[in-house]
């Protein structure tokens, strides 16, 4: 599909009235291709947005078959994250850690929620992803793929690739 410039600008600038009047001078189909671009246009713009900052993983030692990574996420619209996995581990979950009865736990959560604008923090003694049943042991230096998936209030779901280096 190949749109007129001024359709494709149509696209990108709000609407104004010239914008108006000269969109009404388009053919039906033309104007059918700008409605199905818009579409498309909005579905990404809904999509959920997040920043990842300082992604790393705790290297671990031979026996060791379990670590945590931990990162900054900021999500420009809410969002929560509601999976994790990983090419190195068996399982991946989002954990808490809670001190509960002044003994300190972790659990998987279901959702961890990323409010708009606001940085939060995975890191130790706090939220994390968990990576259990390591494949190998997770040298210092090394590069560790991670994957979150996350769902905006739309219910849309985005996938978020990381590099999390290891020390
Ligand atoms: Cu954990």
């Amino acid at each position: 599909m190949r749109l007129p410039p001024a359709l494709s600008l149509g696209l990108q600038v709000p609407m104004g009235l010239s914008t108006m009047r000269a969109l009404s001078s388009f053919s039906s189909s033309t104007m059918r291709c700008l409605l199905i671009a818009s579409a498309l246009l909005l579905s990404l713009a809904a999509q959920a947005q997040v920043k990842v900052d300082d992604p790393w993983v705790r290297a671990t030692v031979a026996p060791q078959k379990s670590t945590g990574a931990f990162m900054q996420l900021t999500a420009t619209k809410p969002a929560k994250v509601v999976a994790a996995s990983s090419p190195v581990a068996d399982v991946v979950e989002v954990h808490e850690m809670k001190m509960v009865d002044g003994v300190m736990k972790m659990r998987a959560v279901d959702a961890l929620p990323l409010p708009a604008g606001q940085a939060v923090a995975l890191k130790p003694g706090s939220y994390h992803v968990m990576l259990m049943g390591l494949k190998n042991p997770i040298k210092a230096g090394e590069t560790v793929p991670l994957t979150l998936t996350l769902e905006g209030e739309d219910k849309q779901r985005t996938v978020v690739e990381i590099k999390a280096v290891a020390r």
